[in-house]
């Protein structure tokens, strides 16, 4: 686990000699990243993560990508998003960001939350209520998404949780002003954030996917990268 404290740790250095299978490289946060943020570097691999793709690529059959619009504009997100669990995340030009228990364009729930990411809830988030939306973000090579805060939860003290998954992407946060200073680093398959504490009210957002970093997204999802957040939204 790497936080924003003094635990992080030197790389060694190198050894000059070759080895049969080089350790992970260890991984810093940048200096400045907000208190609150925890990244749990390549923590869901191998089973874990097979069975949490393949969790998706169900629910995209069920409930199919969407894509968001910005209220008044009506402008495009360049992310597509679908939702897992009781609530999902939507937006449209009429009526703008909210959370809603039935897919925009099919009128059906969303698909079950499945029970691996109910567990991986309750192992890192802390907070003793589950989580009722996750939100999944695509993004295909060229996808952005601007600096936002999310603010449309009631549940203003639960953390939120990401997952990511195929290719790395250059994540940046900033403070509770747009204004404050930002810090970015690279967020890479496997890789959970837990956004906690003052993390939880700050300004972020994805700068840019890099293509070709991770492994290969199902067929029907496509090339690029995965996000999947888990949300407290009502008060429990
Ligand atoms: C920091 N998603 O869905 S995940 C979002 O990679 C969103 O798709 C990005 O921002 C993505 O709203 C970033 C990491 C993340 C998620 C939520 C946060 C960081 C956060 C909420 C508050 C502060
Ligand atoms: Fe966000």
């Amino acid at each position: 686990m790497i936080m924003n404290t003094a635990s992080q740790t030197a790389s060694p250095a190198p050894s000059g000699k070759t080895e049969r299978s080089e350790p992970a490289p260890a991984r810093h946060l940048p200096p400045g990243v907000p208190e609150g943020l925890v990244l749990h570097p390549r923590l869901l691999t191998g089973e874990r993560r097979e069975a949490l793709l393949a969790a998706i690529a169900e629910a995209v059959r069920e409930a199919p990508f969407f894509t968001p619009r910005m209220p008044g504009t009506g402008r495009p997100f360049s992310v597509r998003m679908t939702n897992l669990g009781p609530l999902g995340w939507v937006s449209d030009k009429a009526r703008g960001y909210r959370y809603e228990p039935l897919h925009p364009e099919t009128g059906r729930p969303w698909p079950a939350m499945p029970a691996l990411l109910l567990d991986l809830w309750a192992e890192l988030s802390g907070f003793p209520a589950p989580p009722e939306a996750a939100l999944v973000n695509h993004y295909a090579p060229g996808a952005r998404m601007g600096l936002h805060v999310d603010a449309d939860e009631e549940a203003k003290a639960a953390p939120i949780l990401s997952i990511s998954l195929g290719d790395s992407a250059l994540f940046r946060i900033g403070g509770r002003r747009r204004r404050d200073p930002t810090c970015a680093f690279r967020l890479q398959d496997g890789d959970v954030l837990v956004l906690g504490g003052k993390a939880r009210h700050c300004h972020h957002g994805i700068d840019r996917i890099l293509p070709g970093t991770g492994p290969a997204l199902p067929t029907i999802i496509g090339p690029g990268r995965l996000n999947i957040t888990l949300r407290r939204v009502t008060h429990p």
